[in-house]
């Protein structure tokens, strides 16, 4: 309960930020992209992480006005980086299953758009891989109406869930994200490795971007070019940082 009330309190004192990730394409060896990270500096209890106050949240229902705030802050900020005349790249914003499942999520994607002048195209919403097999007749309807805004969608901690192929195939997915864990341990893990390359290569068959995530040293980044994956986020390329850093790097100054 503690939780709860400061998390509805700290939404309008203006605790919560965003921290950005860069994604990095292994071709050109730029930024093509950045991942939103919420944030949540409590003024007496410092840091608390999202893993924590997230399914806080999601139970209570905050999620919802917690979700619009975040599409809001990424969408005005990838704008302001526009407006700042820096390189064209996709924010991408993580969903909650419970955003996902609410009929006006389409109503408040096309809100932010509007509000903020983003195009729809530098927008990609990340939904893990179980919020979208589970009911997938369903979801490919929602997904459909989501595509529609032109927005893109990318898949989240793929391989961790339970995947079907087929349904991937249906469904209008642009990127798919390898899990970190199987990231984490590619240069060591045989098993890892032969499930990342396996990843890569079918979603390129589907004609789907990869982003592998959570890359930590050189040893994984060299894997992932050998096997031709798309793009790359991890601590060993840029840990999360703020809009200001990231408009830095994209400058060529960071
Ligand atoms: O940033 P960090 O690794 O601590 O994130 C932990 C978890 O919180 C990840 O699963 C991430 O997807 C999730 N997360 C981070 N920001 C957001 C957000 O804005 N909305 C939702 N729903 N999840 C987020
Ligand atoms: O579930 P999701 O993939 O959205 O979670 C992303 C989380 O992974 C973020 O909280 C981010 O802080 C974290 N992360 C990003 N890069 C790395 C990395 O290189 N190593 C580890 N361990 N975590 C990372
Ligand atoms: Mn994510
Ligand atoms: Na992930």
């Amino acid at each position: 309960l503690f939780l709860e009330d400061s998390l509805r309190r700290a939404l309008d004192a203006g605790e919560l930020s965003l921290l950005y990730q860069p994604q990095i394409n292994l071709r050109t060896r730029t930024i093509v992209g950045a991942e939103a990270l919420l944030r949540w500096y409590h003024p007496r209890q410092g840091f608390i992480p999202p893993g924590r106050f997230i399914p806080v949240a999601e139970d209570c229902g905050l999620i919802m006005a917690i979700g619009e705030w975040v599409l809001m802050e990424a969408c005005r900020q990838a704008q302001a980086w526009r407006e700042a005349g820096l390189p064209a790249i996709r924010m991408a914003v993580n969903f909650s299953p419970i955003q996902f499942r609410q009929q006006r999520v389409v109503g408040s994607i096309r809100h932010a758009l509007d509000a903020t002048g983003l195009a729809p195209e530098l927008l990609e919403l990340e939904l893990t891989e179980r919020v979208v097999m589970r009911n997938a007749e369903s979801a490919a309807g929602r997904l459909r109406k989501l595509k529609d805004l032109g927005v893109r969608l990318a898949i989240d901690d793929f391989g961790t869930g339970y995947s079907s192929l087929s349904y991937l195939k249906q469904f209008p997915v642009d990127n798919l994200k390898i899990d970190q864990h199987f990231v984490r341990d590619i240069r060591t893990d045989p098993n890892d490795a032969a499930i990342a390359s396996a990843i890569i290569s079918m979603g390129h068959s589907l004609r789907l971007g990869i982003i592998a995530e959570g890359v930590e040293d050189q040893d994984a980044l060299r894997f992932l070019a050998e096997q031709h994956c798309d793009d790359v986020q991890g601590n060993f390329l840029s840990k999360p940082v703020t809009g200001e850093q990231l408009a830095g790097m994209l400058r060529g100054d960071g």
